[in-house]
């Protein structure tokens, strides 16, 4: 099969459309770009979007690989060098699904090249690369091109509604914020070397792949930035076997060994611009937990706590209420008033994982169409880069406190 020979499907949207098109191209198609491409399919048929998302391209370096995924995932053609979506005018977004190393260097071609871009967590693996994508997004956002980081959490119903509690003054002044992001798939110390667990590629382990979560939404979920950290982190198992085959997170493992070079484990406390107080921890090494993403704020006027495990469930108190009945109340955020809500099934029949990928391109394709800047920004992902920075620094130095710069934290 030729490089480019097109996937037999000639109407990349799939349904008839008087809406201005979308272009996207797509780099990367492992566990990050099916997720985004069943967001790209999904979004136009559920939600009434000002502009119709068509799946043009998928580009990947492996000619089978890549052709088989554009089959399996919806996109209408394979490309095997993602310079060639670039070269397309009929490709408007650049969506980039790739391990950190490649982020920068795409990210900012394709702005250059006038393409919006969508670009996965976290934004780069260094502040130097996260940097220049900012100083590419802002040349580009003066010509009207659009950037997004994939903080893709901010779209579940219960976080998005979390972060309204807060900013209708529900909880009061923040004092608390207690943020977990625990998972447990490499347990298992012959679970092989993938990619996520070479500093090269992935910039660092758990802190900037699930860490970077938990720092964006905190920051989120309250309004505040945060000012400084002291941290602490571990690698458990530093020897692994090489992988021969991967696919998403799982992975063969191989006769061979080679070095982890990231941390398995990150913890880190942290002060936020308004006065609260943190406590963060990300780990691949909580046996039992396979997606725990939790997060307590506890203010003046009450507390919510939510834990992805159940990510259609806020917990939320009202210290308000009369003490002899006050207690955590458990919403199920799947009224259509919810935010995300009304566009899927009848109350209590719940929402998952890929949803919040949906949510994320609606907002996106929503503000191209509206001519505004989506969030999160480009600016945004650097300012969590810095945070990352901060705690591999201070974890580094024996956990001494290291205060963000004045203006980092901007
Ligand atoms: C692996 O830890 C991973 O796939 C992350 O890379 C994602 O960002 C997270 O959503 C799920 O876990």
């Amino acid at each position: 099969m030729a490089d480019t020979a097109p996937v037999v499907r000639p109407d990349p949207v799939g349904v008839a459309t008087k809406k201005p098109l979308l272009g996207i191209g797509m780099v990367g198609y492992s566990f990050m770009g099916a997720a985004h491409s069943q967001a790209w399919r999904t979004a136009p048929r559920f939600f009434d979007l000002p502009m119709t998302p068509a799946m043009v391209a998928v580009a990947g370096r492996d000619p089978a690989a890549v052709h088989a995924a554009a089959d399996r995932l919806g996109w209408a053609r394979a490309e095997t060098d993602w310079r060639a979506l670039l070269e397309r005018p009929d490709v408007h977004l650049v969506d980039i699904c790739t391990p950190g190393d490649t982020h920068a260097e795409i990210a900012m071609a394709a702005l250059d090249a006038g393409k919006h871009v969508l670009c996965e967590k976290p934004l780069a693996n260094t502040v130097d690369e996260a940097e220049a994508m900012v100083a590419a997004a802002a040349r580009a956002a003066s010509g009207g091109v659009r950037s997004m980081v994939g903080f893709n959490y901010r779209r579940v119903p219960a976080i998005a509604l979390a972060q309204r509690f807060v900013v209708e003054g529900r909880l009061g002044e923040i004092r608390h914020v207690r943020a977990q992001y625990l998972q447990d798939w490499i347990v298992d110390p012959s679970f092989p070397l993938v990619w996520r667990l070479d500093r090269a590629k992935a910039g660092s382990g758990a802190l900037g792949d699930i860490g970077a979560h938990i720092i964006d939404l905190a920051q989120f979920v309250i309004g505040q930035r945060i000012t400084g950290v002291s941290g602490l982190t571990e690698t458990f198992v530093t020897e692994r076997p090489l992988p021969t085959a991967t696919s998403g997170l799982s992975a063969e493992a191989g006769a061979e060994t080679g070095p982890v070079t990231v941390d398995d484990a990150a913890l880190f406390m942290a002060r936020f611009s308004g006065g609260a107080i943190g406590s963060f921890e990300a780990t691949r090494f909580a046996t039992g937990r396979k997606n725990a993403l939790r997060l307590e704020v506890n203010g003046s006027g009450g507390s919510i706590a939510f834990d992805f495990e159940a990510m259609n469930v806020l917990e939320y108190l009202d210290n308000d209420d009369d003490p002899a009945d006050t207690g955590f109340r458990r919403i199920l955020v799947t009224e259509p008033s919810h935010p995300y809500a009304a566009a899927w099934w009848p109350p209590g029949h719940g929402l998952g994982y890929e949803h919040s990928f949906t949510h994320e391109v609606v907002d996106l394709v929503t503000s191209i169409a509206a001519g505004t800047d989506p969030t999160p920004s480009f600016a945004d992902g650097l300012q969590v880069q810095r945070v990352l920075a901060a705690v591999e620094s201070s974890a580094n130095r024996a956990s001494e406190w290291v205060a963000l710069r004045e203006g980092d934290a901007a």
